[in-house]
């Protein structure tokens, strides 16, 4: 039912961009064309052969095309422009998957999938066929694709950079209870959205050792530096479309070969693997992303992905520089690069080193080019994050770079001495490197000296920041620090996954809201229309049932639809306390079987979330999880008034299915200890009620939607100071109360664990030895707020009225807005819009 295909390669499709709309016929036709003709010439197969995946990659290829064209336009306009720049440089960039948000941000949606079903194919189906690029760990990555979508959205020039892993986070697979790792094979069909841009490659140097010489007419010295081993970087570009522009920005991924891909003189030798080996070194740089969420290992590898992507970047953006403008010394103008993380950090070395080696600045001058280029964004507050390289491993592999930050940190300390003459502790503190046993690069302090600005990613850890982790940095620049509450895209977090709510709120408030989140207030207007309330629920009630079906395909347990979805989906890690949600199952299960005739409100708790392969303590918390879910869902005596369902393989894909089927938000970390969360918005968006302490970005999330339409529950931050600073004694918890008693003495009798029975005992032991996250002192402020919950859920009504209006009151978490704070008040970047056709 395909037309024949024709020889045109440009499809004349105007879809969804300014110029003049083809009637619906007429873009039916021309999408059905270009499908066959990609079909035809990109796949070489016809209809008889094709399979769901070609057509898959005929779809992308169409939509890929419209992108590019757009981008085209973008770069001419930016480069006449000669605008100002935005560089977001991330070792992650969790973008999922792209069909479908290319559609919607392209306007084609609706289009696409009449015209697809006029030829007898199912958009939905072929959107599965996406494999999902999963190039992040958590929240860092995801964060920072919601980023470059607001950023072509607002119309900024930018260009993200990172590193094109071979391999993404791996795939999550569940066995007899236990989390077993699989490769991610993300790449084995091919990728219809990257562009290698070989010509555009750079060369990157390792280890080696530096040496002093004397430029040929020139009195000075001069350093430079001879290399051991050579990486050359490709780019592959991925165009990132923005909702309702025709900008496309770029998100450029590094992938490493290997510079002299065969050594003749070892094949001549007659040694043909040798002649080969290099290659395997040097492709093994951007070969996987590191498993690890919020803990760094100081591997080499990792230390070279960092080095790898940001010097290829680096030397990018410099050639882009002159390519508009005649030299370096107005860099900083024309450039703004933000660091996300420390990842990045070894950028404020490496910047110092091209323009002093290779381009012959004068190191004051360097300095300032340098500083006035970066800023800094911390994202943790956790110890065990801060990377540190040891300066050994750090000399080895980047002898020049180890000089600089040598030469960084005494010109650094020299500065802070005449500020604080007698205070050699601060000195300690501030110093590039950390002294007393190995010592150490500490990559926060050398990121937070190489920067203009440096901001937290929530109020609280903002000011967490200042007190704590940073407070000797704060108070030798305050004015550097500020605050910017991270945000999400509401096109993929609502628009993209919730597309029957999205209608319902368009038909009643008109569609501004997806690039005007605010404009959701309207909704509050419509709080006691009851046809609204009632359409409102009926949504997700639909939400809830299709998610019962991938639940039941995914792990065959049937959930029943009328159950509250307590949902709790982020990465496993104990200050996140997926150990005290599960505590808090087994109560439940623990009175119903002891009082089998109580009233309940039943329940539907779902769990989601990857363990660091090496976070023991992670895992075994993944294997509680599912042990409790098979006792808990098949005993008779439970009726199904209580499930419990652990999904494997949580990722971007799956986010969309389960945020807009949630009733309830799990944001239950150690106050102190998440610096924002991002899942906690897209709840909230979505219209899922949370209950959360007073951690990250939940204490602005309560604020906006009203402390009545929050449960909040536990310590604050203060308090768990305060607490851990005369002694936490977890025991007294265990002796005082009955039911917590009961709900660990259950673990450790081995009913979840037949034939282990001491399974467990290393997180009974850690509860009970020094529990430092403090799960017994919350626990029973936390059984207690769940009570709340479920009898605030039996009022059917009130409940959908506090949904509706956590929906209205969170447009303050746009990534729009955080954006936008970020472009006026640290990258001083403008608008470059591109003319419509
Ligand atoms: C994180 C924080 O843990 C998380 O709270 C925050 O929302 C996110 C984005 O700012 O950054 N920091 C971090 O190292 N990871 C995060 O997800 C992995």
């Amino acid at each position: 039912r395909l037309p024949e295909s024709n020889t045109e390669t440009e499809v004349p499709l105007s879809l969804g961009s300014a110029g003049v709309a083809l009637d619906a016929e007429t873009q039916v036709s021309q999408i059905q064309q270009a499908l066959v003709n990609n079909l035809h010439w990109v796949q070489g197969k016809d209809e008889q052969f094709a399979n769901a995946h070609d057509y898959y990659t005929a779809l992308a290829h169409s939509v890929r095309n419209q992108l590019l064209k757009k981008r085209i336009r973008t770069a001419k306009t930016y480069a006449e422009a000669k605008a100002k720049n935005v560089y977001y440089l991330s070792a992650e960039f969790l973008m999922g998957r792209q069909l479908g948000n290319g559609l919607i941000n392209l306007g084609m949606y609706d289009t696409m999938r009449h015209a697809l079903a006029d030829c007898g194919l199912d958009l939905d189906e072929l959107l599965e066929r996406e494999a999902e690029p999963g190039l992040g760990n958590g929240g860092l990555g995801r964060l920072a694709a919601c980023f470059m979508d607001s950023l072509t959205t607002l119309n900024l020039p930018a260009i993200g950079y990172g590193i094109r892993y071979e391999f993404g986070i791996f795939t999550q697979l569940i066995r007899q209870g236990h989390q077993v790792e699989a490769p991610d094979k993300w790449l084995s069909y091919g990728n219809p959205w990257e562009i290698a841009r070989p010509d555009y490659r750079v060369e990157i140097k390792f280890g080696g050792h530096t040496e002093v010489y004397k430029k040929d007419g020139d009195d000075d010295y001069q350093v430079r530096w001879i290399q051991a081993q050579t990486v050359i970087g490709i780019p592959h570009d991925v165009p990132v479309p923005g909702y309702g522009t025709d900008n496309v920005n770029l998100l450029r991924l590094w992938k490493a070969e290997a510079g002299e891909a065969f050594d003749l003189d070892a094949f001549n030798a007659g040694d043909y693997f040798g002649a080969v080996a290099n290659k395997m070194i040097s492709e093994n740089i951007t070969k996987v992303l590191y498993p690890n969420d919020e803990t760094r290992q100081g591997k080499e590898l990792r230390l070279q992905q960092q080095y790898f992507f940001v010097a290829c970047s680096l030397q990018d953006i410099i050639r882009l520089h002159l390519r508009d403008h005649s030299n370096l010394g107005n860099l900083a103008e024309f450039s703004a690069i933000q660091l996300n993380d420390t990842h990045p950090a070894i950028g404020v070395a490496e910047l110092m080193r091209l323009l002093i080696d290779e381009y012959s600045f004068e190191w004051a001058a360097a300095w300032q080019i340098t500083q006035r280029t970066f800023g800094y964004t911390n994202h943790t507050l956790m110890p065990e994050a801060l990377e540190k390289w040891s300066v050994d491993l750090f000399g080895k592999l980047l002898p020049r770079h180890l000089e600089i930050i040598y030469e960084i940190n005494h010109r650094f300390l020299a500065q802070v001495k005449l500020r604080y003459p007698n205070d050699p502790d601060r000195l300690e503190r501030l110093s590039l490197i950390e002294e007393g046993g190995e010592r150490r690069v500490r990559m926060a302090n050398l990121a937070c000296v190489g920067s203009h600005a440096i901001n937290g990613v929530a109020a609280l850890h903002t000011e967490l920041l200042k007190q704590e982790v940073l407070q000797d940095f704060y108070e030798l620049w305050p004015d550097k620090f500020s605050n910017k509450t991270n945000g999400i895209t509401p096109r993929r977090w609502l628009l993209q996954c919730n597309p029957r709510l999205a209608q319902l709120i368009s038909e009643t408030i008109g569609d501004s809201w997806i690039t005007n989140l605010d404009d959701l207030k309207q909704l509050e207007a419509h709080l006691d229309d009851e046809a609204f309330r009632h359409a409102w629920q009926a949504i997700k009630q639909e939400n809830k049932w299709s998610l019962a079906r991938y639940i039941h395909d995914a792990v065959g347990i049937e959930v029943n639809p009328d159950s509250m979805f307590d949902v709790q989906i982020k990465r496993i890690h104990e200050y996140k306390r997926q150990l005290m949600n599960v505590l808090h199952v087994i109560t439940l299960y623990n009175r119903m079987v002891q009082n089998p005739g109580d009233h309940v409100v039943p329940r539907t708790v779902i769990f989601g979330g990857k363990a660091a392969p090496g976070y023991a303590m992670a895992k075994l918390v993944v294997k509680l999880i599912n042990a409790v879910a098979d006792v808990v869902n098949n005993d008779p005596s439970v009726n199904g008034r209580l499930k419990v369902v652990f999904l494997p393989n949580y990722n971007v894909s799956q986010a969309q299915r389960l945020f807009p089927a949630s009733d309830l938000s799990e944001q239950i970390s150690t106050a102190g200890m998440e610096a924002s969360g991002t899942g906690n918005m897209k709840f909230a968006l979505n219209g899922a009620l949370t209950i959360g302490t007073l951690d990250g970005a939940n204490v602005e999330i309560r604020e906006e939607v009203g402390a009545d339409n929050f449960f909040l529950f536990g310590l604050t931050t203060e308090q768990v100071a305060a607490c851990k600073a005369v002694g936490h004694n977890p025991w007294y918890y265990y002796d005082t109360n009955p039911e917590l008693k009961r709900t660990l003495d259950v673990i450790a009798s081995g009913l979840f664990s037949p034939g282990e029975p001491d399974l467990f005992l290393p997180i009974l032991d850690s509860l009970l030895v020094d529990d430092p996250y403090m799960v017994m002192a919350d626990f029973a402020a936390y059984v207690q707020c769940q009570e709340h919950v479920s009898r605030t859920y039996e009022d059917r009504d009130r409940w959908v009225r506090m949904a509706i209006l956590n929906t209205a009151r969170i447009g303050k978490f746009s990534a729009d807005r955080t954006i936008a704070d970020y472009a006026r008040e640290i990258w001083k970047v403008k608008a470059v819009p591109v003319a419509g056709e």
